[in-house]
């Protein structure tokens, strides 16, 4: 046998396995895909570049929908989720020295759910390997082929070794930088992009939360959000230049620059300590329209990216698959075409729904370093508003906690 996967065995002597879908990634929409398939009994082989241990070491998201978690709930990953995770009724804006908040739960009657993507990606990934599931770690120079036709395949090297795996529909769940949608041709695809002339500078430490919800803070030396994966454990960011050198930012300085941007109160209260990880990450809105190429689904950061402000993205992934994963049981269920005809459509609808929100929450919270003094003006009316008008907040909140699907 020349690569192990549990339950599955090479059929031919070339090293090829046969799939009803090929997953490429083993982020969150790969694997919460993978879950919703193999409860409907549909076998699925998920193929993942980087090693278990370096796809869990990525700090990455914090917020989770409701119907994130409905989905976990539904695949049988939500037992650790509901234990540790941190239900949270609201959050707050601050600017103008003064802390506004925004009350989902009377807003909306629903909530968020505080809890990092590394967890839920190991919450599933244990599940998947519980099943007796196929994943291929470390799957090298994985290649698409053929999905235009009716017969499409993938290959890769495993250990050095060239594999073949032949499937009936091939699921990209592979994020921005995969190979899905840069083995489509440009021709077939429109790209909407939207760059932003900062990054955010975050850290991740052993120190309690300075409160006990997120902080959004919009004040005149740019953005800041104060986080949290636990009650011990703070992820805090600020705005930073999109060319900001990390080395120039040992943890004192963060921490200064992080109490400068929050009021008198919060930056008294807050504790700091040293950091366990530190990254820059870009900020960019971009969508790759249609989401399916004949027998190639798109989904998740693969499909397109939103600037963290909105918490969007992992949420979208999660709802992108949701969609795919009914329409792939439709398909094998009853040999109907319905769903995987309409999945791009359905899917790319919710897409530009978080797009719109995490480009406004951004251009409201950040400073714009070509912004006039007018532009400040607008962005602080705005907050004004924001900050006095239930109709408002409503619109934010309704947003926050994610729009039904
Ligand atoms: P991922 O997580 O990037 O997973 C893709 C997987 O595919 C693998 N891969 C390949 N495998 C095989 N062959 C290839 N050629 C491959 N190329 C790539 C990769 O190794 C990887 O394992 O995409 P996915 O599954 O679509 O999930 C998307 C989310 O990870 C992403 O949208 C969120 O992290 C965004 N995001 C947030 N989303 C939220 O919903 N709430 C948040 O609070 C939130 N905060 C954030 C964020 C993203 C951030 N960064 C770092 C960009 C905060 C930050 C700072
Ligand atoms: C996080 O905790 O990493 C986080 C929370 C809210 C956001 C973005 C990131 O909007």
């Amino acid at each position: 046998m020349l690569w192990q996967l549990a339950g599955k065995k090479n059929e031919l002597a070339g090293g090829s396995v046969r799939t009803q879908v090929a997953i490429i990634g083993s982020g969150p929409a790969g694997l919460l895909l993978g879950q919703l398939l193999h409860g409907a009994g549909i076998d699925a082989v998920i193929l993942e570049r980087q090693s278990r241990d370096y796809v869990l070491s990525r700090i990455r998201a914090g917020v989770l929908e409701d119907g994130t978690v409905r989905l976990l709930d539904a695949v049988g990953a939500g037992a650790r989720l509901h234990a540790e995770g941190l239900p949270h009724d609201g959050f707050e804006l601050l600017f103008g020295g003064r802390r506004h908040r925004i009350d989902l739960q009377r807003l909306t009657g629903r909530r968020v759910t505080i809890y990092g993507q590394t967890e839920m990606t190991r919450d599933l990934m244990d599940l998947r390997a519980s099943e007796g599931a196929a994943t291929v770690f470390e799957a090298k120079d994985v290649a698409l082929h053929d999905f235009d036709g009716s017969k499409p395949s993938v290959t890769f090297t495993k250990d050095g070794v060239a594999q073949r795996l032949d499937c009936e529909f091939i699921a990209g769940c592979d994020g921005y930088h995969g190979i899905s949608r840069a083995s489509v041709p440009g021709s077939a695809m429109q790209i909407f992009e939207r760059g932003y002339p900062f990054g955010w500078l975050g850290i991740l430490a052993d120190v309690p939360p300075v409160s006990h919800e997120l902080i959004y803070a919009g004040e005149e030396r740019g953005f800041a959000l104060c986080s949290m994966r636990s009650q011990s454990r703070s992820r805090y960011y600020v705005q930073c230049a999109a060319d900001e050198d990390i080395a120039n930012w040992p943890d004192e300085r963060f921490w200064d620059e992080l109490r400068l941007r929050l009021d008198p109160a919060t930056a008294e209260a807050l504790v700091t300590g040293p950091s366990i990880e530190k990254s820059i990450a870009p900020l960019r809105s971009f969508v790759a329209e249609p989401m399916r190429f004949g027998r190639l689904f798109l989904a998740g950061d693969a499909a397109h990216i939103v600037p963290p402000t909105g918490a969007k993205g992992l949420n979208l992934a999660a709802s992108d698959v949701h969609y795919l994963s009914q329409a792939l049981i439709d398909y094998f269920g009853e040999r109907s075409s319905a769903g995987i005809d309409a999945y791009s459509a359905k899917a790319l609808a919710r897409v530009w729904k978080a797009e719109r929100f995490s480009w406004w929450l951004t251009s409201l919270m950040h400073h714009f370093p070509q912004d006039s003094a007018f532009g400040r003006r607008i962005q602080r009316a705005e907050l004004d508003y924001l900050a006095g008008s239930d109709h408002a907040m409503a619109a934010l909140a309704e947003n926050y906690v994610g729009l039904p699907y």
